[in-house]
């Protein structure tokens, strides 16, 4: 157990899910596709003490993983939230063997188990960075790059954020999209902290293109291969000199563990969703911590919720990368919290509230809801 000091339990009466639209500010692609708004679940606990919240972080459509929102929505509503509706009163941290028995759907369970945290650390009055060990009060604020129309654009892009005040950059690449942009933002910027994302879109037979890459003297390249080419991964890291960083892959810290010991990534990107939940994200961060191996808070486009939870995470010590946690502007013009996250000379601050420590805009969330379910007991 990662967690020194366990969350009060909750007694269960309800949980609410919502399906939100929320604009982006400008449209994001990756190799996987095109998003302009962004489509995302909302959980509300409804406890005996009070409410809390979670984010579920699947999107649309099964393109980064296999995960999307009508089966998160329908898997939560017919099996997930009555199975912890049964039990009534649960500690935080056994949600996740509770859920245990349903195969799967790791964004899903993320969500609901942050929105019981959220509640229990709320009742309780403690934040949620103290519960997970957060030893920071803010986290540098990295920002992800969708790919733009040519790599002139992308300069552009990238320097609007270099302006903010970002203090890494990470870019997205596919096929015919990597070697020159990638050149295009190093030459006009110099040696700023740069790195690459593949989002799963090339094989083992483009080793000599990636090879390519290691002239740019990059942080990291994410995810070149398929979610599960581990033993590729290792093959191709053993061809590259620039290190091979794993996000998809990593679905929960027995693929941490393979992933390592096969020689599949030397740096994890760690998302709450991706692998079950923030504590799964935790003991996953302590392996690394243990093999010496450095880690980074991902982004799944998070509304004010994940973000403030992402934070908290990041504060750990063995996030030794800047994350994908950038201020709320980034994407939204307008967030479901009343104070979305900002940037700060080029950091974003751990919330130190109850909980999750945002507040919810009930203006903001019934305006950009366009579904909403509730199960009680
Ligand atoms: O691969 O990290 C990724 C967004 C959606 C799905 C996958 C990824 C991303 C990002 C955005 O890169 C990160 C962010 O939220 O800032
Ligand atoms: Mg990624």
């Amino acid at each position: 157990m990662p967690i020194a000091q366990p969350a009060p339990t909750v007694t269960l009466e309800g949980i609410e899910l919502r399906v939100l639209h929320l604009p982006l500010v400008s449209p994001f692609t990756t190799s996987f596709g095109t998003e302009t708004v962004r489509e995302v679940i909302v959980a509300r606990a409804l406890t005996a003490d009070g409410d809390g919240w979670g984010e579920i972080v699947t999107q649309e459509s099964p393109l980064y993983s296999s995960e999307y929102t009508q089966g998160a929505w329908d898997v939560s509503l017919r099996f997930l939230i009555p199975a912890l509706l049964d039990r009534h009163t649960l500690a935080p941290e056994d949600v996740a063997s509770v859920l245990e028995p349903f195969v799967g759907h790791r964004m899903a369970k993320a969500g609901l188990e942050l929105a019981i945290l959220d509640a229990a650390l709320r009742a309780e009055g403690r934040p949620f960075g103290q519960y997970l060990g957060a030893i920071r009060d803010r986290v540098p604020s990295g920002v992800s790059v969708g790919i733009q129309r040519d790599p002139a654009a992308l300069v552009d892009t990238v320097r609007g954020y270099l302006d903010e005040g970002y203090v890494r950059i990470k870019i997205k690449i596919k096929p015919g999209r990597d070697i020159a942009d990638t050149a295009a933002v190093r030459d006009a910027f110099g040696d700023i902290p740069l790195q690459v994302d593949a989002n799963s879109a090339y094989t083992l037979a483009d080793a000599d293109t990636l090879a390519e890459l290691d002239r740019f003297d990059l942080l990291l390249i994410e995810q070149p291969l398929q979610e599960d080419d581990l033993v590729d991964h290792a093959t191709l890291a053993q061809r590259l000199r620039t290190p091979v960083c794993l996000d998809e892959s990593i679905v929960s810290s027995k693929a941490a563990a393979d992933a390592l010991a096969l020689g599949s990534a030397s740096v994890i990107n760690i998302k709450a969703g991706r692998v079950g939940g923030y504590l799964e994200a935790v003991g996953i961060h302590d392996l690394c911590r243990v093999a010496g191996v450095p880690v980074w808070c991902g982004g799944m486009l998070e509304t004010g919720i994940g973000r403030a939870a992402n934070a908290a995470l990041a504060a750990l010590p063995g996030f030794t990368l800047p994350g994908d946690i950038s201020a709320s502007s980034r994407f939204y013009d307008r967030d479901i919290v009343t104070e979305p996250a900002v940037l700060e000379d080029g950091h974003v601050r751990v919330p130190t509230g109850p909980g999750l420590g945002i507040e919810i805009d009930p203006v903001a969330l019934e305006d950009m809801t366009v579904a909403r379910e509730v199960l009680r007991r």
